[in-house]
């Protein structure tokens, strides 16, 4: 089954508005161009530096700056999208005046990989427009209200991961160019024995990371009896692409260096997206804290500590940050 008959599927049997997929749609068709650029690589001169910074102060690689225009591009000529929110953008980005959805996304998710021919993605949000003007507040919305979010992975293969909030639909690129069907709700296993946390961090997590991480390396002789796998790709859409497929705990934790950052990832392009899918799926998500899906937005570019996958891995690891 081809993307537009599953979406057409959603509209029938869950009454899925049709500007919605729509919405989805246009996403697909950019994320189809930025596919193009990446499978060119250096033939294509998207490799390297484009020389400028973000907003966030982080230098800016060609094809971040080539995958956040497509995006805009064609979202801002789709008349179903009221605004815009980019990774790579300062402030929000108006389109269509009687648009009813506003997407926000990571254009390119995993820069530093790009030039080394590894796995990155994209990664969208879509909420409502709340009624009004449509100012910054309009997107402040937690993930809870998100109405759709998903990802594509520019990998081994091309893949499309969403939700309508109906389960997980995964698409692989065919060769005509189109997403096709190849797992409908996948189901996130509720143990693991796999973990992936960037460890070069160490020194500055806090106490019950150390802790639990150390249990973890202890393996079978150690507390859990087990012997423990992990891996680290430093693309959270592979990450979490690996886990949909088979399970295992992501962390980007909270670490003591700067205390106006509680973690690197971002809560609107990159957690909130990510949690829906794995919450769709069956697996958890937390600050550690609380649901992520439930934290209230200040910022269009807060940053929150994440912790997704597996169950009851998650709820073992927050279990131990009831104490700080
Ligand atoms: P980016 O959006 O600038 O690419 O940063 C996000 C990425 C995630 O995909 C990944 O989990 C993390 O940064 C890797 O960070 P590190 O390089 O510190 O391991
Ligand atoms: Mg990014």
């Amino acid at each position: 089954m081809l993307l537009n008959d599953y979406l057409q599927q959603q509209q029938q049997d869950h009454s899925v508005p049709s500007s919605l997929t729509d919405v989805l749609l246009s996403i697909s068709q950019a994320c189809l161009h930025i596919n193009q650029a990446v499978r060119l690589g250096a033939l294509g001169n998207i490799l390297g530096s484009a020389h400028t910074g973000n907003v966030q102060g982080e230098e800016q690689k060609k094809l971040d700056v080539l995958a956040n225009q497509i995006l805009i591009n064609t979202l801002t000529s789709q008349p179903a999208v009221a605004g815009l929110a980019s990774e790579e953008e300062e402030s929000f980005v108006r389109a269509n005046q009687h648009g009813e959805y506003l997407v926000l996304f990571d254009p390119l998710d995993g820069s530093s990989n790009i030039d080394v021919n590894i796995s990155i993605g994209t990664i969208f949000s879509i909420l409502r427009k709340p009624a009004g003007e449509l100012n910054t507040e309009s997107f402040l919305q937690s993930g809870r209200q998100q109405v759709a979010s998903g990802y594509v992975l520019y990998g081994p293969q091309t893949i499309l991961v969403l939700t309508v909030k109906h389960g997980v639909a995964m698409f692989t690129l065919n060769q005509d160019n189109k997403f096709q069907l190849t797992q409908d709700k996948p189901i996130i296993p509720v143990q693991t024995a796999e973990f992936a946390i960037n460890m070069s961090n160490q020194r500055h997590w806090q106490a019950p990371m150390q802790e639990y991480i150390a249990e973890l390396l202890a393996g079978k002789t150690g507390k859990r009896g087990k012997d423990f796998n992990m891996r680290w790709v430093a693309s959270m859409v592979a990450e979490v692409h690996r886990i949909l497929v088979r399970g295992g705990l992501f962390t980007y934790p909270q670490d003591q260096r700067d205390p106006s950052k509680p973690g690197k990832l971002r809560l609107m392009y990159e957690a909130n997206p990510m949690s829906l899918l794995v919450e769709q799926a069956q697996g958890a998500a937390t600050n550690t804290q609380q649901n992520i899906l439930d934290i209230q937005p200040t910022g269009l570019h807060q940053r929150v500590a994440v912790v997704l996958g597996s169950k009851e891995e998650v709820d073992y690891l927050t279990a131990k940050h009831q104490h700080i």
